[in-house]
């Protein structure tokens, strides 16, 4: 990353089209998801596969630990948020070919138990061509300067947001497109607001989301939460240090799978108006935090 994206960054809480996969790096990544799209459906533990890919599938499939362990990503993210990095969660936003689906504007602080940390940051990064007409996100420059604004559960069909939360009042006319090359992605700050509409191309639109948080951001809400420590040293020890998968989908991996779910949930419901649905069974593209 450029010291102007850095700048842009800490400007406006984002900054896309930083490259960090080259052309066949970034299709063979795609390459062994797809597979795993097509040999293992039906998921392991009781869980299906989708629901991996929605949340924390990192700790089950070690393509995924590997991906979030990148060094390009980490030398990127090291850039804004400093030496000493955990990963928190990672999870996909897939819009197939021609979907619907959308993510509406909100702040992703407001329900991850963190309070309104500096000390987290997603990297997003593209699998496919994620153009504006694909549904790239779009942001508003400087929203992360100011609190976390309310959210109001909407629980749309084609949302995919867990509970369809929506920021009441957002000028549009802000907002600034993101799209992404494959092998790009995006830094975003958790109090930045975003938002992205369907996908009007004829591929998949593929992103990985991996958010990383420092030793220093403690989980205030109640129940525990568990993070990967990628780079550095953890001398906080506010989180549970996950060291990653053994295989994919191993006995014990998936057993400790349920126990972050279970205590991270509880994390995500607080105050929800209806059923959050981050960890159950998901749609067609499934419901994310
Ligand atoms: O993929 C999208 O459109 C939204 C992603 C998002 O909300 C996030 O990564 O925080």
């Amino acid at each position: 990353m450029t010291e102007e994206q850095r700048q842009s960054y800490h400007q406006n809480g984002f900054v896309a089209g930083v490259g960090v996969f080259d052309t066949s790096q970034i299709a063979d990544a795609r390459q062994q998801i797809e597979a795993l799209e097509r040999d293992h459906t039906a998921g392991a533990g009781g869980h299906d596969l989708n629901q991996f890919f929605r949340v924390n599938g990192h700790l089950v499939i070690p393509l995924l630990a590997d991906l979030a362990r990148t060094p390009a990503i980490l030398d990127a993210v090291e850039g804004v948020l400093g030496p000493n990095l955990l990963v928190w969660s990672v999870e996909f936003f897939i819009k197939e070919a021609g979907s619907d689906k959308t993510v509406s504007w909100h702040q992703d602080l407001t329900y991850w138990g963190m309070g309104e940390t500096d000390g987290e940051v997603t990297a997003w990064v593209a699998l496919s061509d994620v153009s504006i007409e694909a549904g790239c996100m779009r942001f508003i420059p400087g929203s992360h300067h100011g609190r976390i604004v309310d959210h109001e559960d909407t629980f749309g069909a084609d949302n995919l947001l867990s509970r369809g939360q929506q920021i009441a009042d957002v000028n549009e006319a802000d907002a600034v497109h993101g799209p992404l090359r494959p092998g790009e992605m995006s830094l975003h700050h958790g109090r930045c607001f975003h938002a992205s509409g369907a996908n009007k191309s004829s591929d998949r639109r593929i992103g990985l989301a991996i958010r990383y948080v420092t030793p220093e951001v403690r989980d205030d809400a109640p129940g525990r939460d568990y993070a990967m420590l990628v780079r550095g040293v953890d001398a906080a020890r506010g989180w549970i240090n996950v060291a990653g998968p053994r295989g994919l989908f191993a006995a014990p991996d998936l057993a400790f799978y349920d126990r972050v779910m279970a205590d991270q949930s509880a994390t995500l419901a607080a105050g929800a108006t209806g059923d959050v649905s981050m960890y159950g069974a998901a749609g067609e593209e499934g419901a994310s935090q």
